[in-house]
């Protein structure tokens, strides 16, 4: 069956506009990409201490179970030269899986829903713009009411604009 699957993209590494870019094409061959939302200036949070990110959302409709679309994923990070040096640190390109459908899924692999994406302006703001009523299955939130309820104080976050 058919599902939508929302995806947040980063990059903080090298140029970082390229990357998200080189990610999204490389993603349409995992399926149909029906929406990629602005670019996003954020301020890095978790690890604060490395450099600001580019981070967007994807949308993209997909035949491929989870866990095949997860290593297709890895494998078009680990193309892009992505290297796990430290955990949350400096990468060149980084792909997680927000939503799959209204799937929840639970392994050690992966966790879907995303557990952090509800605490997440980075994730938020632009999954918003892209999908503002996308649930979430386990909280029954809209991506625009999670976004809402968000501090306005921690992580901050800009939408590119340019001429
Ligand atoms: N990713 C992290 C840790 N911190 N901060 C921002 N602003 N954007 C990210 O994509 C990000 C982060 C771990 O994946
Ligand atoms: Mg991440
Ligand atoms: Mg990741």
């Amino acid at each position: 069956m058919e599902k939508i699957v929302y995806l947040s993209l980063g990059s903080n590494v090298g140029d970082r506009e390229a990357n998200v870019r080189t990610a999204v094409e490389k993603l349409a061959e995992l399926g149909k990409v029906v929406a990629v939302s602005s670019l996003y200036e954020t301020e890095p949070v978790d690890l604060t201490a490395q450099p600001w990110f580019l981070n967007c959302a994807v949308a993209l409709r997909t035949h491929l179970m989870p866990k095949l679309f997860l290593a297709k994923v890895l494998a078009i990070e680990q193309r892009m030269g992505r290297r796990r040096l430290q955990p949350k640190g400096p990468r060149t390109i980084d792909i997680d899986i927000l939503l799959f459908g209204n799937s929840v899924i639970s392994t050690p692999q992966l966790d879907v829903p995303h557990p952090a994406m509800h605490q997440r302006r980075f994730v938020l703001e632009p999954l918003a713009e892209i999908a503002p009523d996308a649930r979430h299955p386990i909280f029954k939130r809209t991506a625009r009411e999670m976004l809402q309820v968000l501090p306005h104080n921690v992580g901050q976050v800009k939408k590119l604009v340019r001429s």
